[in-house]
């Protein structure tokens, strides 16, 4: 089985309520196994700071997926979830990232993997350390926990359980 982790986000609408069923709809498709879940996060905005402050958390998922396949599954849950795509790093009703695929590294335009700024993010990384604390980057080999140690300092505010806002 393939392991890969999702970043999911929002901060439009009912952020909680979105996260929430963009999770559901992945575990509802055929082909890939939701197995983890982190808590969500209240986390202020980076790159475009005059927006609401996002929900944001991490899913593990398992399956057989090429990693093609796994963007078309995310973009096309964005959009039955009401995304538009206007301002880049503006606000979403909900953005799936593919943070990473097994340990592969893709460099394409439209599809790079691991996610490009996985490792400045804390409202990535808080989230990634809770389900897969021993989650390396494929190109620096560093750890979860050491990428914490150099990561930005936005606020990042556990607001649910793992096992208890999700199900
Ligand atoms: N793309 C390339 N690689 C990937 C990948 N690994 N996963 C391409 C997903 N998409 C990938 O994405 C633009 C293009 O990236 C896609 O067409 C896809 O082919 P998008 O989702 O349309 O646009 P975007 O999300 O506005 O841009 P981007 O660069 O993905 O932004 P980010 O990095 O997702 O950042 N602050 C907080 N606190 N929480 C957030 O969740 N999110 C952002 C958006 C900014 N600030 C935030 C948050
Ligand atoms: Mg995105």
């Amino acid at each position: 089985m393939l392991r890969s982790y999702i970043g999911v986000g929002s901060n439009l609408g009912e952020p909680l309520l979105n996260c929430q069923r963009a999770i559901d709809l992945l575990a509802q498709q055929g082909g890939l196994e939701v197995v983890r879940r982190s808590s969500l996060y209240k986390t202020e905005p980076l790159g475009y700071t005059s927006q609401p402050w996002f929900i944001n958390g991490v899913v593990e998922l398992t399956g057989s997926l090429s990693p093609r396949e796994l963007l078309k599954r995310l973009q096309d849950i964005e959009l039955l979830l009401g995304r538009q795509r206007e301002r880049r790093w503006g606000p979403r009703t909900l953005d799936l990232d593919l943070l990473s695929y097994e340990d592969w590294v893709l460099q394409e335009e439209d599809l790079m993997i691991p996610h490009p700024r996985i490792a400045e993010r804390r409202f990535v990384l808080v989230p990634l350390a809770e389900i897969a604390p021993d989650w390396r980057h494929p190109q620096s080999n560093r750890t979860v926990q050491e990428l914490l140690q150099t990561a930005g300092s936005e606020r990042v505010i556990r607001i649910s359980s793992a096992c208890g806002m999700w199900s």
